[in-house]
């Protein structure tokens, strides 16, 4: 990217604020097609967000002729499914379709006779593919599985993904297709969202090649497709908040930082692309924790959250939170009807507060949000019912205070919000402005080798373990399993991240 002096970039930013006060990025009332939100869920979050968002569909979802709703809930074992067949039964089977995959668990044979194949599926998905003498499946021989039905690690739940879409009956492969057709039977702008728990094996195990699959492989990359990941909490238990989320948040980083995503696509190839085209959403749960202490409670809101602004007026209030982010992450280099290359801040976390009782935008809403002293963001917009409540005004004038945004925040008026409630959004966050990779990385490091191996996912079939030093090549990162020359063009540096007593004196 070429380098803009200093003076020009403040200009050129400036430029781009003044625009968005103005309102570039709204739809406006002339527009009244809908935008068409579908949604794929993994593991139980995504299960639940599902049937959370056909239980709220508004009145008048599918009013207008080119409006569709598709979903796909994704779980190892049926647990969690119940409420998305029990809601989908509302709707019309005309202009919805909503589907559920309950994958088993195989016996360990069943699985491995999958896994000593995999070099002939990814040779057919991608005749780039390099066929390596050296394979061997990542995950050890002598390995327990689990009953369907329990927490599973990353490691293994990325080869049950596996064996259901590239053998057998490719069930996987299919109801991706489903997926996808249905997608494209709307006849208005669809937005696709992918949603899952940071910190869930089953979510986040197979939301890596998920995404690649039905970004990359069957839209071709020409839809807009949404990240979603709903981030642990204190109230979590130990597997959903420990050591596996520093190769979560490593693996997405390296999608979502355009050079990084480069040093990737530079030895794996293009399949290899950032799949999240729409952007990433990272959703806190810690301030809502913090106020009730009753982990199922807080599911049910921040499922309520996620569900409202996914089909809040006809998706048009998504679609402009899209179209905000898109323009307050452009570079300045970059013409504006271009789509955006993220750098390091890809990722954009939503917050929700309360007006009246409830969680309020209280002095520590950065620290429970998960954000650090270093996250600084351009432009906040606070959406809520009524533009003119006064609570509205005073919790965009704490936001302002508390993240000191370059512009004040801008409240904006949105129907379909639930009284007393309000949503934002904040812009352009690194992986090390969050919290949660700090103390990922701190349990990361007291684990065992085969330990860190089990918390990878993405690149794992390809003999690449993400977060350990390159073997070859000094300072990249990617440790090959096979003792061969397996890596990514990424630093290793940078995917440890800085340490923080040094960042702390150097800031000083
Ligand atoms: N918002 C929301 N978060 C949830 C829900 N269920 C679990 N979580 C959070 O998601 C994380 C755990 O993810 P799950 O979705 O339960 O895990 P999974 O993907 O099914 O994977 P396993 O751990 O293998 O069961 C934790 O941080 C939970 O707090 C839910 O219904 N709604
Ligand atoms: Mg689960």
């Amino acid at each position: 990217m070429p380098e803009v002096p200093e003076v020009a970039e403040v200009q050129i930013n400036k430029r781009k604020l003044d625009a968005l006060k103005r309102g570039i990025h709204r739809i406006g009332e002339a527009q009244t097609t809908p935008c068409a939100v579908h949604v794929v869920g993994l593991g139980k979050t995504g299960a639940d967000v599902i049937a959370q968002m056909i239980k709220d569909a508004p009145e008048g979802f599918f009013a207008h002729d080119g409006s569709r709703f598709t979903a796909l809930a994704i779980d190892i074992g049926d647990q969690d499914l119940g409420a998305v067949h029990a809601a989908a039964a509302k709707l019309p089977a005309d202009k919805a379709s909503v589907r559920t995959v309950a994958l088993d668990v195989p016996t360990r044979d069943d699985l491995f006779a999958t896994l000593r194949r995999f070099r002939e599926f990814l040779k057919l998905e991608y005749p780039r593919y390099y066929w390596n003498p050296n394979y061997e499946p990542w995950i050890p021989s002598n390995i327990e599985l689990p009953a369907t039905g329990s927490h599973l690690r990353r490691a293994v739940a990325k080869a049950i993904y596996g064996k259901a879409y590239y053998d057998g009956a490719r069930t996987l492969d299919r109801e991706l297709q489903i997926f996808a057709d249905s997608v494209n039977a709307s006849t208005c702008q669809s937005i696709i969202c992918v949603v899952f728990g940071l910190g869930g094996g089953t979510g986040s195990g197979m939301v890596v090649d998920l995404a690649r699959h039905l970004s990359n492989v069957k839209f071709g990359r020409r839809a807009l497709v949404l990240g979603i990941g709903v981030a642990p909490c204190t109230g979590d238990a130990p597997e959903h908040r420990g050591a596996s989320l520093f190769p979560v948040i490593n693996e997405l980083d390296c999608m979502g930082d355009g050079d990084n995503n480069q040093g990737v696509i530079t030895v794996w190839g293009d399949l290899y692309r950032n799949p999240f085209t729409g952007g990433f959403l990272v959703v806190p749960q810690q301030h809502l924790f913090d106020a009730t202490k009753d982990l199922a409670a807080i599911h049910a809101r921040v499922d309520e959250e996620i569900a409202s602004l996914l089909t809040r007026n006809n998706g048009a209030d998504l679609w402009e939170t899209l179209r905000l982010l898109n323009w307050v992450g452009a570079p300045p280099t970059q013409h504006s009807a271009a789509r955006t290359q993220y750098g390091p801040k890809w990722a954009h976390v939503l917050g929700f507060v309360d007006l009246d009782k409830g969680v309020a935008v209280g002095d520590n809403l950065r620290g429970q949000l998960g954000l650090r002293h270093t996250y600084k963001p351009e432009f906040i917009e606070l959406r809520t019912g009524s533009a003119g409540d006064k609570k509205a005004v005073a919790a965009a004038a704490k936001l302002g205070k508390l993240f000191s945004p370059l512009a004040d925040p801008e409240i904006v008026e949105s129907k379909g919000m639930r009284p007393g409630t309000a949503q934002f959004v904040l812009p352009c966050v690194s992986k090390t402005d969050l919290r949660l990779f700090f103390e990922a990385r701190d349990a990361y490091d007291t684990k065992e080798w085969d330990e860190k191996l089990m918390d990878h996912s993405w690149l794992l079939d390809l003999g690449v373990m993400l977060c350990e030093p390159a073997i070859r090549f000094d300072g990249m990162a990617g440790e090959c399993l096979w003792g061969c020359a397996c890596w990514v063009v990424v630093p290793y540096q940078g995917i440890r991240g800085p340490d923080e007593k040094i960042e702390a004196a150097a800031a000083e």
